[in-house]
């Protein structure tokens, strides 16, 4: 199913969810914190959050180096919204 309306958020939204999803504090998201991300948001099944977590990285990898930084995180968002998952 696709969503078509993305629900852009505030950005001290955006910044609040980052934050509280880089568990290790450097900064980046990498692909096991994108994981636990998705996981959180409904992608519950086996192997679910490992292809959220993928995909979303190459949605939203914009300097290549596989982690999402704060300036990436709102493409990674919108893939996640794109996907019809709800952040909350
Ligand atoms: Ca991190
Ligand atoms: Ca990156």
């Amino acid at each position: 199913m696709v969503q078509n309306v993305l629900v852009p958020l505030p950005q001290q939204k955006l910044v609040d969810i980052f934050k509280s999803l880089d568990k290790n504090g450097d900064g980046v998201l990498c692909q096991r914190e994108l994981k636990q991300a998705f996981k959180g948001w409904g992608a519950w099944f086996p192997g679910m959050p490992t292809y959220r977590a993928n995909r979303g990285i190459s949605a939203a990898d914009a300097n290549g180096d596989r982690r999402i930084n704060e300036a990436e995180f709102g493409d990674l968002v919108k893939y996640a919204l794109s996907c019809g998952y709800k952040l909350n």
